[in-house]
């Protein structure tokens, strides 16, 4: 059976979705980021980067966002975890790779300012520079979605691991201290995402929230 390493709202939220649309048998193991988990020693044995998703599959174990998402494509054909056919599945692949190498990458920089500077003037610096981008990036992806009361989704009527990231980057636009209602159309796209009845399940073992629970006021 496949097993995936995952955080609650983390961007193995992807794979994860993916399973879950594939129908798949897949066991989960949680690792708790909050509490260094992806650091210890048992970890490191399965992914020395430190970081989730990981999955394996037998003898496999694979990492990387994308690489697993291609790898459940494969074994999921009838998915439609990516578009199978061109020009669908070369634009999937174009944004799959912006949104994990772009916009997944600028979020880390906000989020874990530490991983790229330790001079706290320049830590500070690159939360702020970083969540323009993020905010300006988060409009442009708001522009690929469909518009709000469409029943599409990113790449064709059907959901797929698009919907998926996309819904993970506007969760964490709460993180960065932006409005996820500030971008309607993923706003709206995330909301029938998590309204899925087939993702009821990963919902719930992700305790799956998109926007953060307020702050107290006094
Ligand atoms: N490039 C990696 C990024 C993975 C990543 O950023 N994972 C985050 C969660 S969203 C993580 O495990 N962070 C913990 C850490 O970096 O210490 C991928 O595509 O899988």
């Amino acid at each position: 059976m496949m097993k995936l390493f995952f955080a609650p709202g983390a961007c193995s939220f992807v794979p994860h979705v993916s399973l879950a649309l594939a129908g798949a048998t897949y066991e989960l193991q949680m690792v708790k980021l909050h509490k260094g988990e992806q650091g210890s020693p048992e970890f490191l044995a399965i992914n020395p980067r430190g970081q989730v998703p990981v999955l394996i599959d037998d003898d496999r174990v694979i990492d990387q966002v994308v690489a697993v998402v291609l790898y459940l494509d494969e074994q999921f054909p009838e998915a439609g975890i990516l578009p199978k056919t061109q020009p669908a599945r070369s634009r999937a692949l174009t944004t799959l790779a912006w949104m994990n190498g772009g916009m997944h990458a600028t979020f880390a920089h906000i989020f874990m300012p530490h991983k790229f500077a330790s001079d706290a003037d320049a830590k500070a610096h690159i939360k702020i520079h970083n969540t323009a981008l993020f905010e300006a990036q988060l409009h442009q992806l708001d522009a690929m979605c469909p518009a709000v009361g469409s029943d599409q989704w990113l790449t064709s009527s059907q959901p797929c691991a698009l919907d998926a990231y996309a819904t993970t980057l506007l969760r964490w636009s709460g993180l960065a201290g932006l409005s996820p209602q500030a971008f309607p159309r993923i706003y709206a796209l995330a909301n029938r995402l998590l309204a899925l009845p087939q993702l009821a399940e990963v919902v719930a073992a992700e305790r799956y929230q998109l926007e953060p629970a307020p702050r107290p006021t006094a």
